[in-house]
């Protein structure tokens, strides 16, 4: 997708602040943190949005999940606990149409979101 900014992000066009990558995965600091840490876990493979993941992804799906929980481990932020988000299409507040999961920490977090 020529027009997806996290697609340019992933082939280095656009710069980012990565903190995990692998052929299949990357993580990288949101440019707009919302809390101490903000990190947006990505497959690399252009995928518009949970309503759109591939079923035949299965095994992608399962390892975006495993690898947020590794990079939450090597952000520390497994102790204190930490939120994973995915907004989904307009009401949900999905702003890049890229699937990407928001990594949360280092702060107390209110429930219900707004
Ligand atoms: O979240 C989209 C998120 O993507 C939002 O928190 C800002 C972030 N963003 C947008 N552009 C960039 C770049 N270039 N680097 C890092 N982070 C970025 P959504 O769930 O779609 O509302």
């Amino acid at each position: 997708m020529s027009d997806c900014i996290f697609c340019h992000i992933v082939s280095g066009n656009i710069p980012s602040n990565k903190v995990y990558e692998d052929d299949d995965v990357l993580a990288f600091h949101d440019l707009h943190p919302a809390a101490p840490t903000h990190v947006l876990i990505i497959p690399k493979k252009h995928i518009a949005s949970l309503s759109e993941f591939p079923v035949e992804e299965e095994a992608l799906a399962g390892k975006l999940l495993l690898r947020i929980q590794q990079i939450a481990k090597e952000l520390g932020l497994q102790e204190e606990g930490y939120r994973v988000v995915n907004n989904m299409g307009e009401l949900g507040g999905q702003t890049v149409h890229h699937i990407h999961f928001h990594l949360l920490g280092g702060r107390s977090l209110m429930w219900p979101p707004g």
